[in-house]
């Protein structure tokens, strides 16, 4: 059983030599130890273009999205956040990092830290521990619809080899955008009648667009603005292989990515090595990273399309986002769009083949997490819609999520009882009788409880999925911060414990990720085990569903929590204290 397994090995770090510090601006030399990579963001309202129409956006030094932050496994990062919105809180999640050690550098407003408050500067330390593709954005309300967003690459050390090999690697970070601001959309979703936030105007690669200006009020859109606009993703060299990170930050969309013409093979998800396999379409969901490889073994002479396309809701009201792939050939110029028509990508409505493409995920052969054979305990999560006095809230377990006033990492460790709901949650529902095809029948609450976990434990998690209000079903990812889980698989309709157990296994290669698919009509089951100290999110990574509450609070170990920096405190009842 579980309980009698090894805790798994801590990572190698604390044992790494002296610390060379090093300004990343002008980094030289190749240092052999673990370094301090030293970053100063403003973060500032500054009016952009992605696609073209003009529109506040958060950005990071002035840009949209903020710069690819680049380490070897075992480095630290030190980021100095300064807020300078003005009138505006913020907060930055680091996502994909488990933070071991570092709880209180989780990024979460009301999780983990109180918010950044306009004028202060608040700074984030942590270690990057594994190597892979991760991402980072904005963890305060919906502000991350607003544009704070972008990747952390992490190589391995010299001299480790990758289950594969490439010429040249690139970062691809997908994204949705809406020419409403981010207050009109949090406003609608909380006034009543309820307003949803609707369809993306775009979507965005690398953080451009291509928005029809004809389709805007003159005056707010420019085509030919600096900031918008087709471009090269990047140029091929014949014969070839490149790797590209592919990040997807978008706020509602699930997606497909595909570069016309060419394979891709998938060789890693959210850090791990992948057993690798051939894609035309990779369906992204929001807060996955991939990584695949592409073999520029295409005629040299022209360019190709790489194209994002909305699926799992109506595809047909947001245009896909495009961008160019060309050949280094004589004559040839990146900027000219391909001469043929855009890819049209799957067909929205496909369930099928997204849960086909999740269940092709799994470890390389050679890198396999050993996963503990049983859990101590086993979640199962309803995911319903509600409607609750009057507004329209998402619930798991019938609760839907708000953020107390005071952290719970602070009020946790400080034993502050009354800062959050001491009534523990439900590990379970009527799975017997509940009816996952027809609207949620019944009224949930909202309130901030928590679920505890025995440290060390080893956690089942089954996400059902069910009709919302409107008697339909969608496709909700799902991100757990601190840890990474083994998937342990995808079902059809209605989870059956008794039944359905054998179904759950795949105990031989399991991937490990920080962000699955719930897909609509179905399940996901996924293990972990709960062996960070500290208080950890897990939520759907839609930036609305999250905000209506589709989240829930795990903690671990609190009483092994190093001391907290004050420097997350003082909102609250962490008013005073330090
Ligand atoms: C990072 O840089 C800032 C500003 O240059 C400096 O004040 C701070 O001490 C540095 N921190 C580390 C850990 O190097
Ligand atoms: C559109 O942007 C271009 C490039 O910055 C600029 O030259 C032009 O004046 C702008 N057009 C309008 C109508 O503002
Ligand atoms: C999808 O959206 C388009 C454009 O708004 C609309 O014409 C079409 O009926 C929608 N399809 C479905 C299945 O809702
Ligand atoms: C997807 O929608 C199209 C057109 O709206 C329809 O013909 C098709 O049957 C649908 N496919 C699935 C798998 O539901
Ligand atoms: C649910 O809430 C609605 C509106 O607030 C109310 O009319 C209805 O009676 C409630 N239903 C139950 C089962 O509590
Ligand atoms: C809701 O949709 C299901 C199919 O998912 C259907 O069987 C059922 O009749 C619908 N219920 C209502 C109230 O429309
Ligand atoms: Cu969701």
């Amino acid at each position: 059983m579980a309980g009698t397994m090894l805790p798994p090995p801590r990572p190698l770090l604390a044992a790494a030599g002296a610390l060379s510090f090093c300004l990343c601006s002008s980094l030289l030399l190749a240092v052999a130890d673990a370094r301090v990579h030293n970053y100063t963001w403003d973060i500032s309202y500054q009016y952009k273009s992605p696609d073209c129409f003009e529109k506040l956006a958060v950005t990071v030094n002035g840009e949209a999205p903020g710069p690819t932050i680049r380490a070897t496994q075992g480095d630290t990062i030190v980021v100095n956040v300064h807020n300078k919105l003005e009138t505006e809180n913020t907060a930055i999640h680091w996502h994909g990092i488990r933070q071991i050690d570092t709880p209180w550098a989780d990024g979460v407003a009301g999780v983990t830290q109180c918010p950044i408050l306009p004028g202060e500067t608040f700074a984030y330390k942590f270690v990057v521990d594994r190597p892979g593709t991760y991402l980072y954005h904005a963890h305060y309300g919906m502000q991350r619809v607003a544009g704070l967003n972008g990747m952390i690459v992490v190589k391995v050390p010299d001299g480790i080899v990758e289950p594969f090999s490439y010429d040249e690697e690139h970062t691809v970070l997908l994204g949705d955008w809406w020419h409403k601001s981010v207050y009109e959309q949090a406003t609608g979703l909380t006034e009543t009648p309820f307003v949803f936030v609707t369809a993306p105007q775009s979507l965005l690669i690398n953080g451009r667009g291509t928005f029809d200006c004809s389709l805007a009020p003159s005056g707010t859109c420019n085509a030919s603005s600096p900031d918008c606009g087709l471009r090269p993703l990047f140029t091929a060299v014949p014969g070839k292989t490149y790797l590209l990170r592919i990040g997807s930050l978008t706020s509602l969309s699930s997606l497909s990515f595909e570069i016309e013409g060419h394979s891709m093979t998938v060789v890693e998800a959210d850090g791990y090595y992948v057993r690798p396999f051939v894609v035309k379409n990779l369906f992204i969901y929001s807060g996955e990273t991939y990584s695949v490889l592409v073999k520029a073994d295409q005629d040299p002479r022209r360019n190709y399309w790489a194209a994002s396309h909305v699926v799992g809701r109506n595809a047909s009201q947001t245009p896909s986002g495009k961008a160019i792939v060309s050949y280094a050939f004589k004559g040839n110029n990146p900027w000219i769009p391909p001469p043929t028509a855009p890819p049209a990508g799957p067909a929205w409505n496909n369930t099928v083949i997204r849960v086909q493409q999740s269940r092709a995920i799994f470890a390389h052969p050679r890198f396999v997490e050993p996963m503990p054979a049983g859990a101590d305990r086993t979640l199962l999560l309803l995911n319903t819609q509600n409607r609750i006095d009057g507004h329209i809230k998402w619930t798991i377990n019938g609760v839907s999520l708000i953020f107390p006033a005071t952290p719970y990492l602070v009020a946790m460790k400080r034993g502050m009882t009354t800062a959050y709901d001491q009534r523990p949650p439900s590990d379970t529902y009527d799975h017997m009788s509940y009816d996952i095809s027809a609207p949620a029948p019944t009224n949930g609450t909202v309130r901030s409880p928590v679920y505890r976990l025995a440290l060390g434990s080893v956690v089942d998690v089954v996400l059902q999925n069910s009709n919302m209000l409107n008697n339909k079903s969608e496709t909700h990812p799902w991100h757990l911060h601190g840890h990474d889980f083994w998937v342990l698989g995808y079902g059809e309709g209605k989870f059956n414990p008794a039944a359905d157990a054998w179904r759950l296994l795949n105990v031989r290669d399991p991937i490990m990720k920080n962000t699955v698919p719930l897909h609509n009509d179905g399940w996901t089951a996924v293990r972990f085990r709960a062996d960070n100290p500290g208080v950890w999110l897990f939520h759907c990574h839609i930036e609305a569903h999250v905000f209506m509450g589709m989240g829930v609070v795990f903690e671990e170990g609190i009483e092994r929590v190093g001391k907290l920096p004050p420097s997350i405190m003082g909102c609250g009842q962490s008013k005073g204290l330090h």
